[in-house]
C-alpha cells in the first residue's frame, strides 16, 4: 500500500443510508411491494437537488421574485418555482404517483401511467426567509389514490389519519430529511460530499415537556381573548409551572417544527382576525407535522380538534396550527375551552 493511500484511514462505520434504512422497514411487512420506500427515495433526490439549488441561488440569480401571483395570493419567488417544477419532474418520472397537490399549482395534477399513491407538498416553505439566508425546507405527505372514493381528487381530500407517509426537509446549516411511514420518525443528514442521506436522528421522541414558545407575537392585536390569555400567561412569571418561557419564531413553520420536536415546547398558528380560518395549509403544511409529531409522542391540535381527524373540503384549506409536546399543547387546549 503507498504512503499517500495509508494517510487516509478507512472509514470503519458507515451510516445507515435512507435506502437501505427503508428497504429494512419494508423487508417481510405484508403485501408490502417496496413502492412507497422507492416513492420516498424520489423524494429525497428532488430535495437533494433544491438542497443544490438554494445553496448556490445568490450566484445562478435565482433569488428575488418571478413576477407571478400564485393560487395563495402571494407573489411567487424563483426558487419557489423551481423547487415546484423539480418536485413535480421528479414525482412523474418516478411512476409511484397517480397525482400530485402543490401549494404551488391551483388544480391537483394528474400522471398518466401512474402509480397507486398521491402526494401533497409545499415546495420550499418559508418563502419569507429564502432571500435572507435563513432555514427554509420542503413538507410532503402520502395518501393511496384509490382510498378517498371514486375520484383522485377526493383520494386528496382524505383526513390525515390517512396518511401512509409523510416528511420534511430543512435547508439550514446542514440538510436533515425527517421522515415517518407509521413506525415512528427518523431523522437524516445530507452528507454534501457523498449526495447521500444518513441516519443521524433515529426514533426522534418529543419531549413531554419543554422550555420554548413559538407565535408570531406580531400578530397580538388581532388574537382572540383566549389566545391572548395563553400567550400573556406563557410569559408570566411562575417557577412552579416553569414560567416564563423562552421566545423562538423564525418565521418558516418547517425550522420552527424542526426545534419543537426536537426540543418540546409548542409551536402556534392560531386564527386571527386576519385570517379568521388560519393561515396555515391543510394538506401540505398542518397534516405532515401533525402526522410526524403524534408519531413522535407529541400533539397537533387546531385549538379544538385533532389535525388528522379534519377532513379537507379544498385542496388549498387552510387551518389553525399548534404542535409540540403533550403538556404544552394540553395546557393550551385547556385555554381555548376556558378551563384555565
Ligand atoms: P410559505 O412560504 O410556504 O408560504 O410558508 C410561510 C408560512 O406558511 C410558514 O412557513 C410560517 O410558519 C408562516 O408562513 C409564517 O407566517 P408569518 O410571516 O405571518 O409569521
Amino acid at each position: 500500500m503507498t504512503e499517500s493511500a495509508s494517510a487516509f484511514p478507512v472509514p470503519t462505520v458507515v451510516g445507515t443510508t435512507l435506502e437501505a434504512h427503508l428497504t429494512a422497514g419494508t423487508r417481510g411487512a405484508p403485501g408490502a411491494t417496496g413502492e412507497l420506500g422507492s416513492l420516498l427515495n424520489a423524494l429525497s433526490l428532488a430535495v437533494r437537488i433544491i438542497h443544490t439549488r438554494v445553496r448556490a441561488a445568490g450566484l445562478a440569480g435565482m433569488l428575488g421574485y418571478t413576477g407571478e401571483t400564485n393560487v395563495q395570493g402571494e407573489e411567487v419567488q424563483k426558487l419557489d418555482a423551481l423547487a415546484n417544477e423539480i418536485l413535480c419532474a421528479v414525482l412523474e418520472k418516478s411512476r409511484r404517483c397517480a397525482m400530485i397537490a402543490s401549494e404551488e399549482l391551483e388544480e391537483a395534477r394528474v400522471f398518466k401511467d401512474s402509480g397507486k399513491y398521491i402526494v401533497c407538498f409545499d415546495p420550499l416553505d418559508g418563502s419569507s426567509n429564502i432571500d435572507v439566508n435563513i432555514s427554509i425546507g420542503t413538507i410532503f405527505c402520502i395518501l393511496r389514490a384509490h382510498d378517498g372514493g371514486a375520484s383522485l381528487l377526493q383520494g386528496a381530500l382524505q383526513p390525515g389519519t390517512k396518511i401512509v407517509a409523510a416528511g420534511y426537509s430543512v435547508y439550514g446549516s446542514a440538510t436533515t430529511l425527517v421522515l415517518s411511514t407509521g413506525h415512528g420518525v427518523h431523522g437524516f443528514t445530507l452528507d454534501p460530499g457523498v449526495g447521500e442521506f444518513f441516519l443521524s436522528h433515529p426514533s426522534i421522541q418529543c419531549p413531554e415537556r419543554g422550555t420554548t414558545y413559538s407565535i408570531n407575537e406580531g400578530n397580538q392585536s388581532r388574537w382572540d381573548e383566549p389566545t391572548r390569555k395563553w400567550a400573556q400567561w406563557i410569559k408570566s412569571e411562575d417557577k412552579a409551572e416553569g414560567l416564563p418561557y423562552g421566545h423562538r419564531y423564525v418565521g418558516t413553520l418547517v425550522a420552527d417544527a424542526h426545534r419543537t420536536l426536537l426540543k418540546g415546547g409548542i409551536f402556534a398558528y392560531p386564527s386571527d382576525r386576519k385570517s379568521p380560518g388560519g393561515k396555515l395549509r391543510l394538506l401540505y403544511e398542518a397534516n405532515p407535522m401533525a402526522y410526524l409529531f403524534e408519531q413522535a409522542g407529541g400533539m397537533a391540535t387546531n385549538g379544538v380538534d385533532r389535525i388528522l381527524d379534519i377532513v379537507p373540503k379544498g385542496l388549498h384549506d387552510r387551518t389553525p396550527l399548534v404542535l409540540g409536546s403533550k403538556h404544552e399543547v394540553a395546557t393550551y387546549r385547556a385555554f381555548m375551552r376556558g378551563e384555565r
